[in-house]
């Protein structure tokens, strides 16, 4: 077989897939008009798939690297320099979202400034193409094909098809969300009716702190801190004893919960600041082993770890907030 003819029976397979899907969108609501404008135009983009396959798997042998070197590159003078700036350029509409949410406005800002750098590059892949090619593709059908579907939704509730440009997995805009998150989260921040997070920094920081009352962030709390353990201390009761099933080995590097007073009772003292109240619970990890910096963590960096599940992001995106609200 040619390469011509596997293209073109990838296309013909391609476009039978699609529409296998037509009634279950049009029973979701998509305008057919919206789905029959959109389909016949999209080709299957082998490239996708290609970036899909080479994912890192998440192997439980493989090595865990430093934090230290990815902190370095992502907590840098230029990245904080920014979002101080960005921080003051929103503040004043800023203030009352925060006051709404409960979210610090600079968790808001670290979160845009770790996803595209704020706002310098957020993706050109055709997101109904990419979607469409990796749900045709298989691995995970089920989650890309709900994520098309969604951004024909968003084509019915008016965003330009034109805008549908993202990452290729689907992530787009300022915060980088999926299609499904947009429609279910994304919030007009400055009142003009448009939730718009391709050019807005005020909605795209609105729906980054709707995201995360969504997930449970609770008002007042820090999301964790930096903290000196005792020479001589006791790690023997701390494993974790429960499995998370979601991202297991992300949460599997978090010690038992405790409570802040635990903590101090056990000869831990925070860097740089106080305690948070007694009762708040926490969780350590030492993410460059005994002997380097140690942090304890609260029930808000599982939210974090919620908008992206990796350890050296959450801590990443907490320490440029410390960083931009200094
Ligand atoms: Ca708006």
């Amino acid at each position: 077989m040619t390469t011509s003819s596997a293209c073109a029976q990838d296309d013909a397979g391609f476009q039978a897939f699609l529409q296998s899907i037509r009634g279950r969108a049009l029973s979701e609501g998509v305008r057919p008009g919206t789905f029959d404008a959109v389909a016949p135009t999209l080709t299957y983009n082998p490239r996708v798939v290609e970036l899909d396959r080479q994912q890192p798997e998440a192997s439980p042998t493989a090595a865990i690297p430093n934090f230290a070197p990815y902190k370095a590159q992502h907590v840098d003078a230029a990245r904080i320099a920014r979002g101080r700036a960005a921080y003051a350029r929103t503040r004043a509409r800023l203030a009352r979202i925060e006051a709404e949410t409960g979210v610090p406005e600079e968790i808001m800002v670290a979160i845009w400034g770790h996803e595209t750098n704020y706002g310098a590059y957020t993706g050109n892949f055709d997101l109904p193409r990419s979607l469409a090619s990796l749900a045709y593709e298989g691995r995970r059908r089920a989650l890309f094909t709900d994520e098309f579907i969604a951004t024909l939704k968003m084509i019915d509730r008016g965003v330009p098809r034109d805008r549908l440009k993202g990452s290729w997995a689907g992530a787009f805009g300022y915060p980088q969300f999926l299609p499904s998150v947009y429609l279910r989260l994304a919030r007009d921040g400055d009142g003009d009716g448009r939730a718009d997070i391709w050019s807005n920094e005020t909605d795209t920081l609105a729906s980054i702190a709707n995201y995360f009352v969504n997930a449970g962030w609770r008002a007042g709390q820090p999301w964790g801190f930096a903290v000196t353990l005792p020479a001589r201390f006791d790690r023997s009761d701390l494993k974790a004893r429960t499995t998370s099933p979601r991202c297991p080995r992300v949460h599997d590097r978090h010690s038992r919960w405790r409570t802040m007073a635990e903590w101090r009772a056990r000869g831990v003292v925070p860097q740089g600041r106080g305690w948070p109240g007694d009762s708040v619970l926490a969780s350590l990890i030492e993410p460059d082993g005994p002997g380097r910096t140690a942090y304890l963590l609260t029930g808000n960096y599982r939210v974090i770890l919620d908008y992206n599940c990796s350890n050296f992001y959450a801590l990443s995106v907490g320490l440029l907030a410390d960083e931009i609200a200094r």
